[in-house]
């Protein structure tokens, strides 16, 4: 009786230290870590584009835009070119404020519950002279 009992305390202690290790993995590994891309405005070579102008990022990811050569630039989003058409989600992507010198950084945060699909963006002192690009957010 008393080597069962003794076994069975063992055991118990052996199950709560699994329990525990398993426990701890699940609180310190983070399911989905969020990426930063960085986006330059206008090229190293001087062009009159993004660089890159297509990136793949996944929800939740951030994009911060850097201000490069042959300023100014800003970025809005296109109200109708992005999967679900939503103007809204569109505006709150967006950065209407000219950047004037290089250098000059803002950030993007897609929601966790941005739709996949294309997004599509701009300079608007720019957007005639192709500098247009297209973020694609995984599903
Ligand atoms: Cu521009």
């Amino acid at each position: 009786m008393k080597l069962i009992s003794a076994s069975l305390r063992r055991f118990s202690l052996a199950v709560l230290t699994i329990i525990l290790v398993v426990s701890s993995f699940a609180v310190f590994t983070p399911s989905a870590s969020a990426e930063t891309y960085q986006v330059k405005l206008g090229t190293d070579k001087g062009m009159l584009a993004f660089e890159p102008k297509k990136l793949t990022i996944k929800p939740g990811d951030t994009v911060e835009w850097v201000n490069n050569k042959v300023p100014p630039h800003n970025v809005v989003f296109d109200a109708a070119k992005n999967p679900a058409k939503d103007a809204a989600l569109a505006k709150s992507l967006s950065h209407k404020t000219l950047l004037m010198s290089a250098g000059k950084k803002e950030t993007t945060t897609f929601p966790a519950d941005a739709p996949a699909g294309d997004y599509t963006f701009y300079c608007e002192p720019h957007r005639g002279a192709g500098m247009v690009g297209t973020i694609t957010v995984q599903g």
